[in-house]
């Protein structure tokens, strides 16, 4: 069942512990599955991750409840990236991909900036048969697109759509571009965008000022102009990484990997 629009706000810091029992069904490791049917989806969420405590906090408070209402057989894995080295979204969410795989056999991988809420629990947190972005309709872009190709900040693909694609790119290291990269990878393997209308896909994001190791990538506008070429050898088939540790919360998963640094 679903409750429609949600009234989402954050003045008030989360206690984890409370989440906890406000969610009993949620397994170790932040796995759920329906007791009384069986979900017609399999989903791993998948969450790039570094210094965003606060932010995780907020994101468990509200997405469990509603990802249980949905009826999810789903699983929650925050992808940490260990150390000091610029960040690398596309690349994290590509290991989580590959380390979900690993512990269960999902069939649709969400992935979610850890700083989106959604506004209404009918965008449904699965996967279709077209590549989907779910979060189209931001409170900091006054609940429009910012352009019709933007693929950015909670979006779902199936493991078939993921892989046809050969993944996200692992070569965009620090701010912007690897959304628009995978747009692009979608759109050269003749799939189209799904999305829910403005009003099911009004989503918040957690203001906060910029992150460290996070800097606008300078070579963002010619990698994007060369995705024909760069996709098929950059991606699931080339992704390398070290496992360094794996935490189990009772909320969550979180992976902690060495993603390595951008070659010079
Ligand atoms: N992320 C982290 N830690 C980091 C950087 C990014 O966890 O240090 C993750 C997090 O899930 C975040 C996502 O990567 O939601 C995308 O990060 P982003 O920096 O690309 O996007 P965001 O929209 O910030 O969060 C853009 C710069 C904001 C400047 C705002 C000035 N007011
Ligand atoms: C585009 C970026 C995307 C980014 C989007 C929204 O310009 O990666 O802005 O950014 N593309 C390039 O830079 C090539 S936002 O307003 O959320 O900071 O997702």
């Amino acid at each position: 069942f679903s409750v429609g629009a949600l009234r989402v706000e954050f003045s008030q810091s989360v206690n984890l512990e409370e989440v906890e029992k406000m969610n009993p069904e949620v397994r170790e490791g932040g796995r759920y599955a329906p007791k009384d049917c069986k979900a017609l989806q399999k989903v791993a969420v998948i969450i790039p991750f570094r210094n965003r405590e606060e932010h995780l906090k907020y994101w468990l408070y509200y997405l469990h409840p509603i990802l249980q209402r949905q009826q999810l057989d789903y699983g929650i894995y925050v992808i940490n990236q260990a150390g000091e080295e610029t960040f690398n979204r596309a690349k994290l969410l590509n290991i989580g991909f590959e380390e979900a795989l690993k512990e269960y056999d999902y069939d649709c991988f969400v992935f979610s900036d850890v700083d989106l809420i959604p506004m209404d629990d009918r965008n449904i947190y699965k996967c279709y048969s077209q590549p989907r972005h779910l979060s189209v309709s931001m409170d900091k872009f006054g609940f429009r697109l910012p352009y019709n190709q933007y693929f950015g900040g909670v979006s779902a693909l199936s493991k078939e759509q993921f892989v046809k694609i050969n993944g996200f790119p692992n070569d965009y290291w620090g701010w912007g571009g690897e959304d628009d990269d995978i747009y692009n990878r979608l759109v050269f393997k003749g799939m189209r965008i799904s999305r829910p209308d403005a009003v099911v896909g009004k989503c918040r994001m957690i203001r906060h000022s910029r992150d460290q190791k996070n800097e606008p990538n300078p070579q963002r506008f010619d990698r994007i102009a060369r995705t024909r070429e760069t996709m098929n050898s950059d991606g699931l088939n080339t992704l390398s990484y070290k496992l360094v540790k794996t935490d189990k919360y009772p909320l969550y998963t979180k992976i902690t990997v060495d993603v390595g640094s951008p070659k010079k």
